[in-house]
């Protein structure tokens, strides 16, 4: 098996600091986490930024602002959102894509959200697989669905997206893929063999989540974004819902990747 990649998803668009007073607002503090998830063990942090009054953002200067901080920091692997938040345009979202981070993020479909629809159409995933492309980054898709691999294999086939193949499965958002066991290692089995995976879990499935993808051969996301409990009851933090995956991975004798280390598995 290969080393286990940990993504910290720091900060989100969902959760508001009248949830958890422990989520990163400023580009100070998101830097100031991403270096604590950087020294826990996490090799990719998974960027959202907030404006000046903690709402979700999009905003090129502000995500500018907060990699130049984390990179004084640390060399964890960038990797921004372009999800943004639901009901953001194409515009909105692909603001950070112009600053060549080394990752981003494509969701490769529509699909509810909760109360809301998170939108990605076919024209949208061509638009954004080639603005990628454009600037050099290298996509992680984001299945939120079943049917989102299909749509990334299009892309693929269709040349839009080269390279390496890296897919994150986000299970448990209320109207999508539940985060079962069943509904994972059927993912799993519709990958090409050379691609990559990693899983993440929504609320309280985060921890389970977490250790399939370690048992399974995967690579692990966690953090605030998906969920701001480290068990009933008590609020966690980044560093500490890190720290909780590393001491599981070593538990099962798994070894966590460095960053330089992801790098080569994900051919950055
Ligand atoms: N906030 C969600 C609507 C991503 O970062 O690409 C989308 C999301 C996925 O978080
Ligand atoms: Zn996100």
């Amino acid at each position: 098996m290969d080393k286990l990649i940990i993504t910290a998803a720091i900060v989100g668009a969902e959760v508001m600091r009248a949830d958890t007073p422990y989520l990163p607002i400023t580009p100070e503090e998101i830097a100031d986490q991403a270096k604590q998830v950087y020294d826990a063990g996490a090799s990719i942090v998974h960027l959202h930024v907030r404006d000046k009054d903690g709402m979700p953002s999009q905003d090129k200067e502000i995500y500018a602002e907060t990699i130049h901080l984390i990179k004084q920091r640390c060399d964890i692997i960038i990797q921004v959102s372009t999800g943004g938040a639901v009901g953001m345009s194409d515009e909105e979202r692909l603001q950070p894509i112009s600053l060549s981070p080394e990752m981003a993020t494509l969701t490769t479909g529509t699909v509810n959200f909760g109360k809301d629809v998170f939108l990605n159409t076919p024209k949208q995933l061509i638009r954004f697989a080639t603005e990628m492309q454009k600037y050099g980054v290298c996509p992680e898709f984001e299945i939120f669905d079943a049917g989102m691999i299909a749509n990334a294999m299009y892309l693929v086939k269709k040349g839009y997206i080269t390279g390496h193949l890296h897919f994150d499965f986000v299970l448990g958002v209320p109207g999508a893929i539940p985060a079962t066991a069943d509904h994972l290692l059927f993912l799993i089995r519709q990958l090409p063999v050379s691609a990559s995976w990693s899983v993440a879990g929504i609320g309280a499935n985060q921890l389970r989540m977490a250790t399939f993808g370690i048992l399974l051969g995967g690579h692990v996301r966690v953090g605030l974004e998906d969920n701001i409990y480290y068990r009933k009851g008590e609020l966690a933090t980044n560093k500490a819902l890190i720290q909780r995956v590393v001491r599981i991975a070593e538990e099962l004798d798994r070894p966590i990747s460095t960053s330089g280390e992801a790098r080569t598995m994900l051919k950055l």
